[in-house]
């Protein structure tokens, strides 16, 4: 049995695809990461990066302890791996499909990532327009990847639909709070339709979808210390006596 923790949000929602998409069972293990619970010292212990999702395999293959992974990414090719499904081990296959998930890894995440955080600031934060200006066109960038990549195979990493589609469809499917016109790509919006009616993908995506809290609801002090808690990280101190 797996145990994810998870909030519903893009990075986590490639997991709860694949897993949806695969028919096992999960236990969705609520990361309240507007609350800091990416802070506690459990899940720090799961993950020394306090970034959700983190993946415990209570059943890993050849027994013995539990085994977690961090980084969506690898969660994706443990999985994959694991239940040996939407990830080919020949090597040509392979290889397309790793090429596709660790090229959203480092590109369409951070990037169309960075251009929300930006597009959501207030403008008590100043003037925003070159940094998004800036994500904006990395996002547009990265759409005409896809698009391009997509008009002549029908997957990301060719003729099958494997973790490299799954990976990458959360990260695809706000193109227009992200500032971009879907009839420039429509190769990428074949891809997407196609995706978006598979009913694993349907369930997988609504995960969570009751999670969220109001900040209304809270009070003025919870809402600042969230506030000071998710903006400006620094690095956490290690603790003292380490191997120096
Ligand atoms: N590269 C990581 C990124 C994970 C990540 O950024 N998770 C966000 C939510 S999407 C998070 O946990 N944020 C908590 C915070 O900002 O403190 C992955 O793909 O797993």
């Amino acid at each position: 049995m797996f145990d994810l923790h998870y909030w519903p949000t893009p990075n986590g929602k490639k997991v709860t695809i694949l897993l949806e998409e695969c028919g096992v069972p999960y236990n969705v293990v609520k990361c309240n990461i507007g609350r800091g619970d990416q802070f506690t010292a459990e899940f720090l212990h799961y993950n020394p990066n306090h970034r959700m999702p983190v993946l415990v395999d209570h059943a890993p293959a050849g027994g013995g302890a539990p085994i977690s992974v961090f980084e969506s990414g690898a969660i994706m090719l443990y999985v994959a791996e694991k239940l040996g499904k939407f990830y080919p081990q020949d090597l040509r296959r392979k290889t397309e499909v790793q090429q596709w998930l660790i090229w959203q890894m480092a590109n369409q995440g951070p990037k169309i990532g960075e251009r929300g955080h930006f597009g959501r600031l207030g403008a008590d934060k100043g003037d925003q327009s070159y940094a998004i200006r800036r994500f904006s066109d990395e996002a547009n960038r990265l759409y005409g990847v896809l698009n391009n990549r997509l008009y002549n195979h029908r997957y990301l990493a060719g003729d099958e639909y494997s973790i490299a589609d799954m990976i990458c469809y959360p990260w695809s499917v706000n193109w227009k709070a992200q500032g971009q016109d879907i009839a420039e790509f429509p190769y990428f919006a074949r891809w997407l339709n196609e995706l978006a009616a598979r009913p694993a993908v349907v369930k997988g995506m609504a995960v969570g979808a009751d999670f969220a809290e109001d900040p209304a609801t809270l009070p003025q002090a919870e809402r600042d210390r969230r506030t000071a808690m998710l903006y400006n990280q620094r690095a956490r101190p290690a603790p003292a006596g380490g191997l120096l």
